[in-house]
């Protein structure tokens, strides 16, 4: 358990997971912005849809154990980067950029780091783009600038990834190899279908594009 043992250290909880809680609504009404812009601009929307949670404690105090912290509030804030989660999911590849692009432009957002398992996947097979940010969050006496954790992926890295998570879980890591590799299987299946996909909507796209030039 995280130690929260007098009255004081509740407190404290309590306001730093509100904390979180305002630092991930501001992001996703940013990304509802970009959206809706990008919707007026270019008739299109390059989010399909935005999922975004707290960690649990129990999740936060097994990652400050696994790297060999204390169960602390403060260790939690300095050293547990994913307390506030937001996972944007896109239709297209290209998204993915478009999205962490417009992120990385706001001045207010600072990038702490990126991880860009898009184009170096991870050994499971994990595809994913992966952005450490802070913002600021204005209480009523100072401004905390917050972190939070965005992954941004396609619909069919999502499927891919829940699927495999699901299975991490059961199987606590060490799932049969023929599991394991089926998954990769499938891992290259979802990036064949993802550059399919893109490729297919830009010939659409080109394609609308020529029957407005012939219809003016
Ligand atoms: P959960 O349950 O999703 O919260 P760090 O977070 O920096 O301490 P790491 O490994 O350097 O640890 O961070 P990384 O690689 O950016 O991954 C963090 C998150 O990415 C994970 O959070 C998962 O959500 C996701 N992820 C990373 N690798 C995989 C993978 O192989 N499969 C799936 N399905 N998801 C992955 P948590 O805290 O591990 O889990």
């Amino acid at each position: 358990e995280l130690r929260v043992e007098r009255d004081s250290d509740v407190d404290n909880w309590k306001e730093v997971i509100l904390i979180y809680n305002s630092a991930l609504k501001q992001i996703s009404t940013k990304l509802e912005i970009l959206n809706d812009e990008f919707q007026h601009v270019h008739r299109y929307n390059p989010i399909e849809h935005i999922k975004f949670r707290i960690k649990t404690s129990e999740s936060i105090v097994k990652k400050l154990k696994k790297n060999g912290y204390e169960s602390t509030i403060e260790n939690m804030v300095k050293y547990v980067n994913d307390i506030a989660g937001i996972r944007v999911i896109c239709s297209f590849t290209s998204d993915i950029y478009e999205i962490a692009d417009m992120i990385s432009h706001q001045s207010d957002i600072k990038i702490i780091s990126v991880k860009d398992y898009i184009t170096a996947p991870k050994l499971s097979g994990y595809k994913s783009y992966h952005m450490l940010v802070t913002v600021p969050v204005y209480l009523s006496d100072r401004i905390v600038d917050t972190k939070v954790e965005i992954q941004i992926r396609t619909v069919a890295m999502d499927f891919w990834a829940s699927l495999e998570h699901k299975i991490h879980y059961k199987f606590e890591g060490n799932a049969p190899v023929n599991i394991k590799d089926e998954l990769i299987e499938c891992a290259k299946m979802v990036s064949e279908l993802d550059a399919r996909m893109l490729l297919l909507n830009e010939k659409v796209q080109s394609l609308s594009q020529e029957d407005d030039c012939d219809e003016r």
